[in-house]
């Protein structure tokens, strides 16, 4: 049945896409580094750096890094944990330390680049985004495409492609050391593959913005159907008040636009700062979050219990997941959230329509497509990934949700709202984990929008 929905979910999104005539991206981008880690070479410079001190910091992870024994001791916790994490790198030694160290390949990153390259360069989407540093090297990672960057000239506001902006900034880049499933050093074994990232970056975590966004929101909002806000997850009770004054500012007025807006959440160490995200939710149409994720916020609402069900599993279980997302959106007030885990995605609705489930199929496919290469090139690589098997442990978790929620095809009415699930399409050697998340989210936000457009 699935491969059936998957098949017909993609040809109706393929045909609806054109519809969405302009997204809103802000704030977070940056170049990724990425390097794919080799065993032998991290031990000997674990050894080096002094292995005791080094684990020591894989027990529990610093707050930022300042010296060489953080970083590794931060890529051994994410290792044994099989667990992503990302640390800001304080330090200018430890920074040129990562740039001897090296890279196997340069990519776009940050959620905003992501998925300005994405919707833009793949989907035709004309997107704006929010770069805080336009380096050349940033700029040539942009994809060709219907993508702009707000440039100020003489006054007046003006809308180019990134490699058109021709101002030389800084480059920001955020190191991404990747391994695979069972990589080994010291006997210690990855039970996933994952990665740790460490960033060089003086501007995304403190959600720096550009003053051309701060003086001219208005009228880079009148151009778009859609925005996606993310990049606040680094931010802390020190330096937070600021830039959620401005976002704040920036969510009124989308909102006085009608514009529906999805915050992307990621992983916020900061409980003050997760706190305050969920105070703001309800400005937000939409939100997409993974088990972890959904977990902190459960545990920032006082819900220990359910943040506990939510990481207790694997796979994550699905009626804690449900309890959970009923929750947040009574709570909050929020009109959908979608939920995505490792082999499933469910999505809480306030509306009914079977275009959600149609985008979530969507989103699946350009997940599988992003694992296996490491990036969608265009519509027809997404096309490919209908071979790939569906995920053998996701029926399981439907036949729970039909006993729990009557779930029929993949729907069911849950307390008025509805409840839309997909198993996902799972790719046994992925190339990297970086971004699949970004590239899940704006792929379902953007397609259930282009469908509803198209009823
Ligand atoms: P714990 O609550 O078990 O520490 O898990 C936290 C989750 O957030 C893990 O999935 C971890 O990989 C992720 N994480 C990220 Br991303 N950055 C982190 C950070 N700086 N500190 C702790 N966990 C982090
Ligand atoms: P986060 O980074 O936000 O956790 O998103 C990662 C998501 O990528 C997971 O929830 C999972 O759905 C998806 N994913 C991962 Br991880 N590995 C995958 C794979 N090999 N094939 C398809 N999807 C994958
Ligand atoms: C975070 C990281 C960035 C990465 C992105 C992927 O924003 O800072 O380096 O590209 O996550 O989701």
């Amino acid at each position: 049945m699935w491969d059936e929905l998957y098949f017909r979910a993609l040809e109706r999104v393929k045909g609806a896409l054109p519809r969405i005539k302009g997204v809103l991206l802000a704030y977070n981008t940056n170049i990724d580094a990425i390097k794919y880690l080799n065993p032998q070479d991290l031990e000997d410079r674990i050894e080096k750096a002094g292995k005791e001190k080094v684990f020591r910091c894989s027990e529990e992870l610093p707050e930022k890094i300042i010296e060489v024994p953080h970083l590794l001791g931060g890529i051994l916790w994410s290792i044994k944990r099989g667990k992503a994490a990302e640390l800001f790198v304080e330090s200018r030694g430890v920074r040129e330390y990562m740039k001897h160290w090296g890279w196997d390949e340069l990519r776009m990153g940050g959620q905003v680049g992501i998925m300005a390259n994405l919707l833009g360069g793949v989907y035709g989407i004309p997107v704006i985004a929010h770069v805080p540093q336009i380096s050349k090297l940033q700029a040539e990672l942009f994809k060709d495409g219907p993508i702009y960057v707000p440039k100020v000239e003489n006054g007046v506001l003006k809308f180019v492609h990134p490699k058109e902006f021709s101002r030389d900034e800084e480059s920001l880049t955020h190191y991404i050391y990747e391994f695979p499933r069972g990589f080994e050093v010291f006997g210690i074994k990855a039970p996933r593959e994952n990665r740790f990232i460490g960033s060089a970056d003086d501007y995304n975590p403190n959600l720096y913005i550009r003053s051309e966004f701060e003086e001219n929101f208005e009228k880079i909002a009148e151009g778009v159907q859609l925005a996606i806000i993310s990049g606040l997850q680094a931010l802390t009770k020190e330096n937070y008040t600021q830039p959620f004054e401005e976002i704040e500012r920036h969510l009124e007025i989308l909102n006085e636009k009608g514009i529906p807006v999805h915050l992307e959440f990621a992983f916020t160490p900061d409980e003050t700062v997760r706190k305050k995200l969920v105070d703001i939710l309800g400005k937000f149409t939409s939100v997409g979050l993974n088990e972890v994720e959904l977990a902190s916020v459960m545990d920032v609402m006082g819900e220990k219990k359910l943040a506990e069900r939510l990481i207790a599993h694997d796979p994550v279980d699905p009626i804690a997941v449900v309890d959970a997302m009923i929750k947040l959106a009574e709570v909050t007030g929020i009109q959908r959230i979608h939920f995505h885990t490792y082999g499933y995605y469910i999505a809480l609705t306030s509306y009914r329509g079977e275009y959600v489930k149609d985008s979530l199929l969507f989103a699946a496919l350009a997940a599988a497509t992003k694992a296996k290469l490491g990036d969608v090139r265009n519509l027809d690589d997404i096309g490919k990934a209908l071979d790939v098997p569906v995920n053998e442990k996701a029926a399981d978790i439907e036949d729970r949700l039909k006993k729990e929620f009557n779930l029929d095809n993949g729907i069911a009415v849950v307390n008025e709202s509805q409840l839309s699930f997909v198993p996902t399409k799972i790719v046994a050697k992925p190339k990297s984990t970086v971004g699949i998340g970004d590239t899940i989210s704006s792929s379902a936000f953007v397609s259930e929008f282009a469908l509803r457009a198209a009823l």
